[in-house]
């Protein structure tokens, strides 16, 4: 089926999504959702791609859930159709997805930033979630990653107080990866995309897995799974070519087997 809120298509290896709903400052309607989370997958599935980069227009990233559409749920309304199991499908993605950033990334929008690996911002980008001036508070994952990124303290302070951040301050608190010019957002993602899609496939998911693991885990648990991913590196010829280009003085050529 024809995508309605994103546009797709293909640089380098690269597989990007573009939020399309500039009308509503690319509010994220439920179907929006499905359809972000549907075309990461395939790109996941596409061996002609090596990293996902997800992004919106000049204006904003995504301005947060469509709030037309909150308004009427209800808590059997969302236990019913739990909303929430497609964003949990993003955390399964295992190729890098890089958010660019320009504009208004808030509540839903940054939250859908922060499901994203690495984040790239334009210094007008503004980051918030307004969620408490709408009597609510943020619900798809926005208290525990903002907390796990900035600590307990700043992240109670501006999820409270529902105030917008500059690119400078997440920079600053380690939310975000990047921050340049408004009109070098793309060509900076790019030149990141690119930059991962040159390293070897393989090694590249299995760190996604074992950071990610740092995350939540004790320390041995961890390891373990650190060491698993390490042994597992060593069944691929990447891991062959990278150790053997070495020695030769080359560039290695990854195929990602
Ligand atoms: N929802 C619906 N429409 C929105 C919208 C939103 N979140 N944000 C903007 N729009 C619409 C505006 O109504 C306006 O439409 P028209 O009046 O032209 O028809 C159009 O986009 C342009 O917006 P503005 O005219 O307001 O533009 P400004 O430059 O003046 O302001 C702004 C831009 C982004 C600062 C402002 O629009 C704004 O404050 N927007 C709302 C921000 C916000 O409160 N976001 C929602 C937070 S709550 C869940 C998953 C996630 C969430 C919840 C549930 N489940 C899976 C169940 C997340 C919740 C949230 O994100």
């Amino acid at each position: 089926m024809a995508n309605e809120f994103i546009q797709t298509y293909v640089e380098k290896k690269t597989g990007i999504i573009q939020l399309d709903r500039p009308q509503a400052a690319n509010a994220l309607n439920r179907q929006m959702v499905d359809e972000i989370v549907e075309q990461m997958e395939r790109f996941d599935r596409d061996d002609s791609i090596r990293v996902i980069v997800v992004k919106g227009n000049e204006k904003a990233f995504a301005a947060g859930a469509d709030i037309d559409e909150m308004m009427d749920d209800s808590p059997l309304s969302l236990e019913l159709t739990n909303p929430f199991a497609v964003w949990d499908r993003m955390m399964l993605i295992k190729k890098p997805v890089i958010a660019a950033v320009n504009g208004f990334a808030l509540g839903g929008g940054f939250e859908l930033a922060l499901h994203c690996d690495l984040i790239v911002a334009a210094e007008n980008a503004s980051f918030g979630f307004p969620e408490v001036t709408l009597g609510v508070m943020p619900g798809a994952g926005g208290t525990q990653f903002l907390t796990k990124a900035m600590g307990r303290a700043k992240a109670l302070e501006w999820i409270w107080l529902g105030q917008q951040m500059s690119a400078r301050e997440a920079l600053h608190y380690g939310v975000i990866n990047r921050v340049v010019a408004p009109e070098m957002v793309k060509e900076e993602t790019m030149r990141l995309a690119h930059q991962l899609a040159g390293q070897a496939p393989v090694a590249v998911r299995l760190i996604k897995e074992a950071v990610d693991e740092a995350v939540d885990t004790p320390l041995e648990d961890g390891l373990k799974l650190e060491r698993k991913n390490f042994y597992l590196a060593f069944a691929s010829q990447d891991q062959k070519e990278g150790m053997k280009a070495f020695t030769e003085k080359r560039s290695p050529s990854f195929k990602g087997v």
